[in-house]
């Protein structure tokens, strides 16, 4: 997305609220996708956001589904801030649109929370994954199938085998050739994409809400006690299945070293984080999970890796059109860690199961 700068978030909150209400806008958190900005008036603060049109091409769809999600979850809601609140424009759009085609939306700051970048303490991965379990809970029956697909196939892992083939096909900048051993990995694999969709079928995964980039930055925690208060960025919020919620916070957060690491031999599954994140996860849930969404939280784990590692390639393979990247091999460097990680799953199978069939226990004991 092109920079949105300072005077364009000026000129679009005028939009939202009159220009003499507003003590401040400022750039706002390091968010990849949209621009953010903070938004001071009278006492109260805001965020102001403008939504990257190259990634959602719909922000109406969009924002109906951030609405009615929000609206489902603010009725049971405790603690206000837990939940995330549109601002609205004068005319109660819960968007608007520029002279240039930007979307622009608002919400009200979260106070007195803090996000965890890189959660390193227990407690805090804990209340992450709680919040995410929190999130599953809170819309187990909320009709998953009324929300729009905003990125259409996000999580059709086949159908992602079948991207990273067809650039295999085309391999329009002449790479196939050096990444053979790379695309071998990926079809050795093949018999797996299937896994969830095909539980899906025979009726033993069901079509949740979920919310698709369960990254521990995406959750508030209470600046005091740490608790876990709230779900932000809801932007990819689909219908989709648990396990790959949980499987693509493994993904992120349980990998010994960062996403893009060179050296692949620092790259692990971090059992400690898989351990507690499974435990949060799965209290969080409050029972809602089924037995056999048990079975395949590390399925999930593994399917999450492994597609993200196909995507790195495919994108690698296509010209790097999609994700953003700082030197040429940099999504070939990204799809080498997952590799490394999917692959130290399999070697950990066995470990996961055993963990999750730990906390299958636990979840039981609590209902
Ligand atoms: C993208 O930009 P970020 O980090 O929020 C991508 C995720 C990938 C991730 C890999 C909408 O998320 O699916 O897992 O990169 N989001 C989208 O780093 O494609
Ligand atoms: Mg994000």
């Amino acid at each position: 997305m092109q920079n949105i700068d300072l005077s364009q978030a000026t000129r679009a909150l005028t939009h939202f609220m009159p220009e003499n209400a507003v003590n401040g806008c400022v750039p706002h958190g390091n968010g990849h996708i949209n621009g953010t900005f903070m938004v001071m008036s009278g006492k109260k603060r805001y965020i102001l956001q403008a939504i990257n049109g190259e990634v959602f091409k719909d922000p109406q769809q969009l924002m109906e589904n951030v609405e009615r999600v929000t609206t489902f979850m603010r009725k049971r809601a405790v603690d206000p801030r837990s939940v995330l609140k549109i601002l609205p424009t004068p005319e109660g759009k819960n968007y608007f649109v520029d002279e240039n085609g930007v979307a622009w939306r608002m919400y009200k700051f979260i106070e007195d929370a803090i996000c965890p970048e890189h959660p390193d303490a227990a407690t805090d991965i804990y209340q992450c994954a709680l919040a995410f379990g929190m999130f599953q809970r809170d819309l187990h029956d909320f009709p998953a199938e009324v929300l729009h697909e905003t990125i259409p196939d996000f999580h059709n892992t086949p159908k992602r085998y079948r991207d990273l083939l067809e650039a295999v096909g085309k391999d329009p900048c002449d790479r196939a050739a050096s990444v053979q051993k790379e695309i071998a990995f990926f079809r050795a694999r093949e018999s797996f994409y299937d896994t969830l969709f095909a539980a899906h079928r025979d009726g033993k995964l069901p079509l949740r809400v979920t919310h698709n980039d369960t990254k521990c930055n995406n959750v508030m925690l209470d600046a005091q006690t740490h608790a876990a208060l709230c779900v932000i960025d809801l932007d990819t919020v689909m219908p989709g299945f648990s396990v790959c919620d949980f499987g693509d916070a493994i993904r992120f957060g349980g990998n010994t070293a960062a996403e893009d690491e060179p050296d692949v031999s620092k790259v692990h599954l971090d059992l400690n984080f898989y351990d507690i994140y499974t435990r949060g996860f799965v209290i969080g849930c409050g029972g809602y999970l089924e037995p056999s969404e048990f079975d395949l939280l590390a399925a999930g784990a593994k399917m999450m890796t492994l597609e993200c590692g196909m995507r790195f390639l495919t994108d690698y393979l296509m010209g790097d059109v999609y994700f953003k990247t700082a030197y040429p091999t940099h999504n070939l460097v990204r799809c080498h860690t997952q590799m490394q990680l999917a692959a130290d799953m399999e070697r950990n199978y066995a470990k996961m199961q055993e963990i999750a069939g730990r906390y299958r226990y636990t979840q039981e004991d609590a209902e």
